[in-house]
């Protein structure tokens, strides 16, 4: 029966995207500079070591981080250089020169940070390559560098060398540094965040990893490594550690045991490959009410870049086949909003931008029907979804990424409106394509927290269940209560759901077309909220 439902209402979704399964992408995969050895190391989840690229004498790979679509950076002291390398390795260029690098850093935006030994400076790149120097000059024993989740920057230094004399500083975005960890430390190295906030510390000098909590409080994860250099997490809170002068990686789990995970030729800086395919496509259904029941769709662009989109507010159209949905909302009216005020509005589509939106190739099917076509610089946008004369229906939201190429992308979407039941219920769906084919997300189902201060919303949906489904209509995940299925990985986001009431789960997908349903458990009605964000 279940099957059946959601196979029924995925005729609602109207994404003309082509669901394209292909194998899930090994984001996931290990990489590790090779310094001398001009390569670049990477490694399956077993260890399986492969060349990824190997280039010139020139091209003497350290520290490593990877940008949002894919691509490698690489600091290449020997060649006073930052290489950048695509994601299927084909080219090694040089993105930066004039530089003498350290480790390497992308803040959420997508901008590149590195450290320059030559001038004791933190340089900050654009992603078309535009430096502007971030700290600095005279810093001279910075070590490593790792963004938190709040965006400060947190960054090893050296000391005079001796036991005890190395410490750790703090960045705000807008560059004033301060004191994180005084001393303590002995010949620091790299830095990692683990899901929860704490951050971790190659100690090469006494052989340790240090972990300090948000607040500073010291512990020692683990004690007796050779000399620690470099750090990295994997997806499910793994830590792996490159030593030397042995060159091995050897991988901690959250719980503290050790094994040995690979011996390389060398040991760099090591890096993970993440998810890097992209939502091109976010929409909402949901039954169109008056007051506080219109539907209120709200999406994060992120990144350096403005995004060019087309926002469609329908109804009609799910009246036809091959959705035959009763009950649509007849004349649907859109606005769009920014943080502080309204930015563009429309009712039928032909009459403010018909040429435009007829050049998306996305015109709605009805003249009654709204489309927004515009250029948004990154932030938090909120689209709302009426009909005119306050009728009321089902109806849908959509959001189209229509320029996938630049640098910034669509991070979250979240709807809020009344689910009702059968074909009232509130669909949340997302289109992911491009990258190495693979994304995490997490989707959340609220209903309690609307109704607490600052949304002090009535009449809520008491006890949210979730469900998400692919284009087959199978089943990919979904809970009623989020403690019941992945309460660690989905409190390591940062974004589990404020009451043990609502739904959340954590899934990484192949690229391809998906459906979120957010129902009331034992079939409440209510006011309710769907989210999707892309992790990084
Ligand atoms: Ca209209
Ligand atoms: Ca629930």
């Amino acid at each position: 029966m279940k099957q059946t439902l959601f196979k029924t209402l995925l005729a609602f979704s109207l994404f003309t995207a082509a669901a394209c399964y292909s194998i899930q992408a090994a984001p996931g995969d290990l990489y590790d500079g090779g310094l001398s050895d001009q390569k670049i190391y990477k490694f399956n989840i077993a260890g399986t070591e492969t060349v990824f690229v190997s280039d010139s004498a020139t091209f003497q790979p350290d520290w490593l981080a990877f940008d949002s679509k894919g691509n490698l950076f690489a600091s290449n002291p020997a060649h006073s250089a930052i290489s950048k390398i695509t994601p299927n390795g084909s080219t090694i260029t040089d993105f930066a020169t004039g530089i003498n690098p350290g480790d390497l850093a992308f803040d959420a935006a997508g901008n590149l940070f590195a450290i320059d030994g030559a001038t004791g400076s933190i340089f900050k790149y654009t992603p078309s390559g535009a430096r502007t120097t971030f700290a600095g000059p005279g810093l001279n024993d910075l070590i490593a560098l790792a963004f938190a989740r709040d965006g400060n920057l947190f960054v090893t230094r050296r000391g005079n060398g001796l036991a005890g004399s190395g410490s750790i500083v703090k960045f705000t975005p807008a560059g004033a540094m301060s004191t994180f960890i005084p001393s303590g430390l002995f010949l620091p190295k790299d830095l990692a965040f683990d899901g929860f906030g704490n951050l971790y510390e190659a100690d090469s000098g006494s052989g340790s990893v240090f972990r300090f909590a948000p607040n500073g409080t010291k512990t020692t994860f683990k004690a007796g490594l050779n000399a620690p250099q470099s750090l990295a997490f994997d997806r499910d809170g793994n830590l792996f550690v490159g030593e030397c002068p042995t060159c091995d990686i050897v991988k901690i789990t959250p719980a503290g045991t050790q094994s040995l995970f690979a011996t390389p030729p060398a040991v760099g800086g090591l890096a993970f490959e993440p998810p890097t395919a992209q939502l091109t496509a976010i929409s909402t259904r949901a039954s169109v009410q008056t007051g506080a029941g219109v539907t209120i769709g709200g999406f994060i662009i992120t990144g350096t870049a403005p995004k060019r989109v087309i926002v469609h507010g329908l109804g009609p159209t799910l009246s036809q086949p091959p959705y035959n949905v009763p009950n649509v909302l007849a004349d649907p009216t859109l606005s769009l909003h920014d943080s502080t005020h309204s930015i563009f509005s429309n009712d039928n589509w032909k009459e403010t931008q018909q040429t435009a939106i007829q050049a998306t190739g996305k015109a709605p099917r009805f003249d009654v029907e709204s489309a927004i076509v515009i250029t948004l610089q990154p932030g938090n946008y909120t689209a709302i979804l009426g009909g005119k004369n306050l009728t009321t229906g089902i109806g849908l939201m959509e959001v189209y990424d229509i320029d996938t190429a630049a640098f910034a992308e669509l991070t979250a979407v979240s709807t809020r409106g009344f689910v009702g039941t059968g074909e009232g219920l509130m669909i949340g769906g997302l289109i992911t394509s491009g990258g190495n084919g693979s994304t995490q997300v997490i989707v959340s189902g609220l209903g309690p927290t609307l109704g607490q201060p600052p949304y002090n919303v009535p009449n809520v949906l008491a006890d949210p269940k979730l469900t998400l489904v692919n284009s087959n209509g199978n089943i990919v995940g979904g809970n009623n209560n989020w403690k019941d299925t992945q309460q660690t990985a989905i409190q390591a986001t940062g974004l589990a759901p404020p009451n043990d009431l609502e739904a959340a789960i954590v899934v990484t997908v192949a690229a391809g077309n998906y459906t979120a349903i957010l129902e009331g458990n034992g079939g409440g009605t209510g006011i309710g909220l769907v989210e999707i964000y892309k992790l990084r």
